[in-house]
């Protein structure tokens, strides 16, 4: 064989085996299972969206276009397989959309063929991520995510952006139909899409924000009723979880996937994030909500339910867990966070045992005081049983 042939076929070997490396579990904490690889990474892109493969063209085999992360990815159950629509980012810092399947939810992902080619609206994105996919009750696939652009306003301030929800849907998560981005008063940010009409309204998670990065003024977690989704505007909007001075949400926070549908309530996975020396750190919480009424909070337990662990806290963008997918399979639930803005994890649980986690952990007290009291009470309670 030529050196080329040689050295094509390593390269697809080397790929072949990182695609179907087996997955087991690394821990648990009675609430979630997490598992020794991450399920996703830059290094499962497709090698024939990196390398010009023909010899002709490229006798030296070098990788052309580089794929770094894999990361922040969308998720649903859907022809009996596993997806995640990834935010993939290549080299040149630019984050696109494309699906990733797996048959069992815990390895073995695999992207599509080709990337997702997302229509543009009359104002082009410089750059688009985060997707949360919505199968909603009108029948459509809905995809909602962040479309950043230059802040025209600003013209000498090469970072000035803002921030905007995209909107797309789908029938097959291959062709899209791009609606127009959500109206709003402020910038937006990890907006959903919720499962359900309500009120016989489409409703909206929000996350409204002064700046490009700052929440500001903005409370917390926003919830929007709209009447139009092909022209969907927040008229009104009232923050339904806040952030609190001292708590794992104290600079910003965002909901994360839609919310599951339990016999207790709505089951909430978002994230929250304080500053500390080293920058911004970003933790999930849970929390839940009423049946009858989305925007009542019913329980929220204190802290974070995860972050990062010492194989996550380091990448692109360290001391970040993220998360916008899920999927809830027969009470089973596979969490797929993101590390530190560069791979994809999974966790497993079970609906009943988030539930119980939920209902179960008391709410955040606000001072020291208040955390020890809560360690004595169980110290006491487990009197006799340790
Ligand atoms: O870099 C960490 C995260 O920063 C942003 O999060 P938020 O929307 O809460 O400000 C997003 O850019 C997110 O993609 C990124 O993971």
């Amino acid at each position: 064989m030529m050196e080329f042939e040689v050295e094509k076929k390593r390269l697809f070997d080397a790929h072949e085996e990182l695609l179907t490396r087996k997955n087991s579990p690394s821990g648990t904490n009675g609430v979630w299972t997490r598992y020794q690889n991450p399920v996703l990474t830059g290094d499962h892109a497709p090698l024939h969206w990196r390398y010009d493969l023909n010899p002709a063209t490229n006798p030296m085999l070098q990788e052309r276009i580089g794929i770094h992360a894999a990361f922040n990815a969308g998720a649903m159950k859907w022809n009996g397989k596993y997806i995640m629509v990834a935010r993939v980012e290549a080299a040149d810092r630019k984050s696109f959309f494309a699906v990733a399947e797996s048959p069992n939810g815990i390895d073995n992902f695999r992207f599509w063929e080709r990337p997702i080619t997302m229509p543009q609206t009359e104002d082009p994105d410089t750059n688009v991520y985060d997707m949360r996919l919505t199968q909603h009750e009108d029948g459509w696939i809905y995809g909602v995510f962040c479309s950043e652009r230059k802040d025209r306003s600003l013209p000498g301030d090469l970072s000035a952006a803002t921030a905007a929800a995209g909107i797309a849907r789908t029938k097959d998560l291959v062709n899209w139909e791009r609606l127009p981005d959500l109206k709003s008063r402020s910038q937006q940010r990890n907006v959903v899409l919720h499962p359900e009409f309500v009120n016989g309204k489409y409703a909206f998670y929000t996350r409204p924000q002064d700046g490009f990065i700052d929440a500001g003024s903005g409370g917390g977690i926003g919830w929007a009723l709209v009447d139009d989704i092909t022209h969907a505007e927040i008229k009104d909007e009232v923050i339904i979880d806040s952030r609190y001075y001292h708590t794992i949400k104290e600079v910003k926070n965002g909901e994360g996937p839609h919310p599951i549908k339990t016999p207790q309530g709505w089951l909430h996975l978002a994230h929250g994030v304080r500053g500390c020396a080293d920058g911004l750190r970003y933790v999930l919480y849970m929390y839940m909500t009423a049946l009858d009424d989305p925007t009542r909070v019913i329980a929220a337990p204190a802290g974070f339910f995860l972050a990062p662990d010492m194989t996550e806290i380091v990448g692109d963008v360290s001391n970040v867990l993220f998360s916008n997918g899920w999927i809830e399979d027969e009470g089973k639930v596979f969490i797929y966070y993101a590390s530190s803005d560069t791979r994809m994890h999974v966790a497993t649980s079970t609906v009943e045992k988030l539930v119980d986690y939920c209902m179960n952990t008391q709410p955040d007290g606000f001072t020291s005081s208040d955390t020890v009291k809560r360690i004595n009470d169980l110290i006491n309670k487990n009197n006799g049983f340790y």
